[in-house]
């Protein structure tokens, strides 16, 4: 064994990857030069059998040999893995400067399109909308909402948690869309009223909840707001949002520990033959919740309780918008499905208005 058998190799295996017209004849090349019988291994495990001075001289030069050979090999490979990824990106590629499809028509969510009725029914009572961010910290998620520490609402539970952040606070998303009426307290100067729509989270997944869900929460404070004008605000609500000019509301008292005292309202409704009617059939409905906001609540936030006071209430979005346009099934509005988009969804240009009877 000689200078010239790896010479030889040399040559022979540098042209079988020069000729390797794929990455699979390639591998073939690699594996039958420094696979477990390749010839490069072959010749390494005859160097045992060599006297040590020639095994030294051969040995260096095998392994120059066998380097030289894996970077051929791993040179040309890299040309095919390039050549098939353009070939695939090729593939996929998009012309965004082609004309659109007539057919391809977008809609508007129904959810969009339910946040922009509520908005136009509490923007002409004078609430502007306010907003936050998903990714809340303990105090504006629970503690200034009066939630005692051991409450189970801030258990692993029903909150979705982020990863531990260094500054050793336990960031989360946010369970309701009260933290934003939190922010307003303590950064705007009263009178308030403002509404927010808005994304909220739970760690809940079955028939009638989604771990990502919406809210809209409305917020008034002044120095003589009181329960009457909840009740007249919310009452207006529901009969402009359900299109019933004379539809009656109940409240039956109720516990949330961010409002004293509290209450759940309910609106006319009928149940008759298993189908669900808006108005005033003698049945009733659970809407939304609501309260006096707690004095504790004012204090987290800055606001003497003894001059001001307000309301607020909150109610989910995915339920009067299931109520409003019969939409059975909750998980449906998450699914992406075209048909059920083209279905449900609204004209992009349809703008509610309360004029317009905010409906199509
Ligand atoms: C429901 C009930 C409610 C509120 C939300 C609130 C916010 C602050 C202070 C006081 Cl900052 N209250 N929000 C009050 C009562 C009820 O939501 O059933 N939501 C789906």
């Amino acid at each position: 064994m000689t200078t010239d058998t790896t010479d030889q190799l040399r040559e022979e295996l540098l042209a079988a990857v020069a000729g390797a017209n794929d990455a699979a004849a390639l591998d073939d090349v690699r594996v039958g030069a420094l696979g477990k019988k390749g010839r490069i291994t072959g010749l390494m495990k005859d160097l045992g059998a060599m006297a040590p001075e020639a095994r030294k001289a051969f040995g260096q030069k095998l392994n120059v040999l066998k380097d030289e050979i894996a970077a051929a090999l791993d040179s040309r490979k890299q040309g095919f893995d390039a050549a098939a990824l353009n070939a695939h990106l090729a593939t996929e590629c998009l012309d965004v400067t082609l004309p659109v499809r007539p057919e391809a028509k977008g809609t508007l969510h129904p959810i969009s399109q339910t946040m922009e009725e509520v908005a136009a029914i509490f923007g002409l009572m004078g609430f502007e909308i306010a907003d936050g961010p998903d990714v809340e910290d303990d105090f504006h998620n629970f503690t200034a909402l009066n939630f005692p520490p051991g409450h189970p609402a801030r258990e692993m539970h029903d909150t979705l948690f982020l990863d531990p952040a260094d500054d050793g606070q336990r960031y989360l998303l946010r369970t309701h869309t009260s933290p934003v009426q939190i922010r307003t307290m303590m950064t705007a100067k009263p009178p308030i009223r403002v509404i927010i729509p808005g994304r909220t989270y739970r760690c809940d997944y079955d028939m009638t909840h989604t771990p990502m869900f919406h809210q809209v929460e409305l917020l008034v404070i002044d120095t003589e707001t009181n329960m009457s004008h909840l009740r007249g605000c919310l009452q207006e609500f529901v009969r402009t949002y359900f299109g019933v000019e004379d539809l009656t509301t109940r409240f039956r008292p109720s516990y949330f520990p961010f409002t004293e005292p509290s209450a759940e309202m309910d609106i006319g409704c009928s149940r008759k033959g298993g189908e669900l009617k808006i108005g005033n059939h003698g049945d009733w409905l659970e809407i939304l919740g609501c309260g006096m906001v707690h004095p504790n609540v004012l204090k987290a936030c800055g606001l003497d309780p003894e001059v001001y006071q307000g309301f607020a209430a909150g109610m989910g979005i995915e339920r009067i918008a299931m109520l409003k346009y019969g939409i059975p099934d909750l998980r449906t509005f998450f699914e992406s499905d075209l048909r059920w988009l083209r279905h449900y969804g609204f004209a992009a240009l349809d703008i509610p208005s309360v004029t317009g009877g905010l409906t199509r």
